[in-house]
């Protein structure tokens, strides 16, 4: 397995302003329930502005190279997870193979459940944007987006999408299900971009 080991500290301090760490304590943030993972009828789609609209099954998606990413997660409730190796999928494979068009501006990542989030397209290309089905060498549990999630390091963890199912490429943004909620709609730690309104 190709092993990418990404600076997340970019140089600059570990943790977000506003921040506390949870050590080897990993919470689990969900609204609503956990859906149950179905291997038979799983599959996962790349749909809209793409060249080529993709769907894999989950044998086809295992099927697909992998890589690691080392990793912090923020949450913007405040706890931060730091040193998570992620392994999956790399995001700019996924990107090689669908091609988005010129004009995909934005995606919709969209969960089993309902739940979505959206992103600008360029964070897909960050070398650390990775489609996870392990953390830290073990399966993801049923909790943590099993069998698999997006996760986008740079971003405060609610576009980290668990039990991803579908990613919508498109040329307007579509803000997502916590960005309809008060979120910011970009979501930078380091700028604490956490809400849409101010106090
Ligand atoms: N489908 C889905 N993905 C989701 C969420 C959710 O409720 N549903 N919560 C988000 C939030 S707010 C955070 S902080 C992270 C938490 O990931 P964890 O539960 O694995 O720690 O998942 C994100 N992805
Ligand atoms: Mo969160």
């Amino acid at each position: 397995m190709e092993r990418i080991e990404i600076d997340t500290a970019r140089g600059k301090e570990r943790v977000p302003p506003g921040q506390y760490l949870v050590g080897d304590r990993w919470p689990i943030l969900t609204y609503g329930t956990t859906p149950t993972f179905d291997p038979q009828s799983w599959d996962f789609t790349i749909t809209g502005l793409v060249e080529n609209p993709l769907r894999f099954t989950w044998d086809e998606w295992n099927e697909l190279p992998t890589v690691a990413v080392k990793a912090d997660m923020h949450c913007v409730t405040s706890w931060s997870k730091l040193d998570n190796v992620w392994s999956g999928v790399h995001a700019e494979h996924l990107l090689d193979m669908a091609e988005p068009k010129p004009e995909a501006k934005f995606f919709s990542a969209i969960c089993d459940g309902g739940y979505t989030t959206n992103v600008p397209v360029e964070e897909l290309y960050e070398e650390d944007a990775i489609f996870a089905t392990h953390h830290n060498g073990e399966p993801l549990e049923a909790g943590h987006g099993a069998p698999m999630r997006l996760v986008i390091p740079r971003l405060y963890a609610w576009k980290s999408a668990k039990w991803l199912r579908g990613l919508e490429f498109l040329a307007e943004d579509k803000p997502g299900f916590w960005e309809e909620n008060g979120y910011h709609n970009y979501g930078d730690p380091w700028q604490e971009q956490r809400y849409s309104f101010s106090f």
